[in-house]
């Protein structure tokens, strides 16, 4: 009986949402399925990720790490952070949680400083202490990688990072510093996918160290790589923002070089020409690419059950385009699936702990950095 009743139910509502559908698509072209809530405001945010009771750990470009409650709405300053160099793109970069973070309250974060030689992106850790009146902390705050080299310049630090899924290895992401050829230079880790362990080391069996290279080069060939993230099967994604229509979502294998400055599908913002990927010039090609630019902003790989339709999809945000851009993935092809207009420069993509998504503004031109949560449309 009861079968019966949910399967009648079931029929009249797929026949509501057809209609439904159509009046949509014929009223309102590209209706969203999610409805947008703000949920706080922040300085210029920058990345964030969820502890397990739920509550996030938000950094700030200037260089300020938040703890935030979504139940509450309270905000408390996490203490001990580095001295950051924040002017241009410089930031307090990505937080990650360490996977063990339940036994070792380890927090990995990036920011970009001032060192020998310029400046450049570095990766500390320390471990998250919060004592009973609430002062929260970072203990034993160690810088354990830097980019190298330091130059001039406050562009193209990229900084970011993902655990490998058996939590073994740190892959950290290193930009090119506007400076070109770093990304095909075999010593410097500019330009540059890295894997490390967990303590910073370059990890052992790394493709390129027997060539020559710094030990620590995954793949190589890359400008300014703003996200990666693995997928459910461990597949190593990537997106980065290119030259001028070459803004790339990279599948990331070892050993490769992805080609800039000698290759892409995008040209220099001088007008002056770069030769596209024809997948024959020893050059590993995107599986996606934006022209006009879109500007990608963080990368995450939904796994959540909240959207079961955007199961096996990567999320970026826009700065330029001020928008959410959904990517489909199928096996080691990925296609363009949705781009939606947010009215905001888009920093960063969360997954929360029940599926919904979270998205920061960014702080520049006009955009106002607050914390944004999408549920689905009723
Ligand atoms: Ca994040
Ligand atoms: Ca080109």
């Amino acid at each position: 009986m009861r079968t019966m009743v949910a399967t009648v139910f079931g029929l009249a509502l797929a026949a509501c949402s057809v209609d439904d559908a159509e009046s949509q698509n014929a009223a309102a072209p590209g209706d969203r399925p999610f409805k947008t809530s703000v949920i706080a405001d922040f300085d210029s945010p920058w990345a964030m990720t969820f502890l397990p009771d739920g509550r996030a750990l938000i950094t700030e470009k200037a260089g300020e790490m938040i703890l935030f409650d979504p139940k509450n709405g309270t905000k408390i300053p996490v203490g001990n952070m580095p001295k950051v160099d924040s002017a241009g793109q410089g930031a307090l970069m990505d937080v990650v949680l360490d996977p063990q973070f339940a036994q070792n309250k380890t927090v990995y974060f990036s920011f970009s400083e001032s060192g020998p030689g310029g400046k450049g992106v570095a990766l500390a850790k320390g471990v998250f202490n919060q004592t009973s009146n609430g002062e929260t902390k970072l203990d034993g705050v160690t810088t354990i990688f830097r980019a190298t080299p330091y130059v001039d310049g406050n562009g193209h630090y990229s900084g970011r990072i993902a655990f490998s899924p058996d939590g073994q290895y740190l892959f950290f992401t290193n930009g090119e510093r506007q400076k070109f050829d770093p990304a095909q230079d075999p010593k410097a880790t500019l330009g540059k996918v890295l894997r490390l362990n967990l303590d910073g080391t370059p990890a052992a069996g790394n493709p390129l160290a027997a060539k020559g290279f710094h030990p620590a080069v995954w793949s190589y060939g890359h400008r300014n790589l703003l996200g990666i993230a693995f997928d459910k099967d461990g597949r190593l994604w990537e997106q980065e923002m290119g030259p001028k229509g070459g803004d790339e979502i990279n599948l990331i294998k070892p050993g490769l070089n992805y080609g800039y400055p000698k290759a892409s599908n995008g040209d220099h913002y001088d007008g002056k020409p770069i030769p596209d990927h024809n997948g024959h010039d020893g050059f590993e090609a995107p599986k996606v690419w934006w022209n006009p630019a879109i500007s990608p902003a963080g990368l995450l790989y939904y796994s959540g059950d909240l959207f079961p339709q955007w199961k096996d999809s990567l999320f970026l945000g826009g700065l330029s385009s001020q928008s959410l851009v959904r990517v489909k993935l199928n096996g080691d092809t990925a296609s363009k699936a949705d781009q939606w207009d947010m009215d905001a420069r888009i920093r960063e993509v969360e997954q929360g702990p029940d599926g919904a998504l979270w998205l920061l503004e960014d702080g520049g031109r006009g955009s106002q950095g607050r914390l944004l949560k999408l549920t689905p449309a009723g």
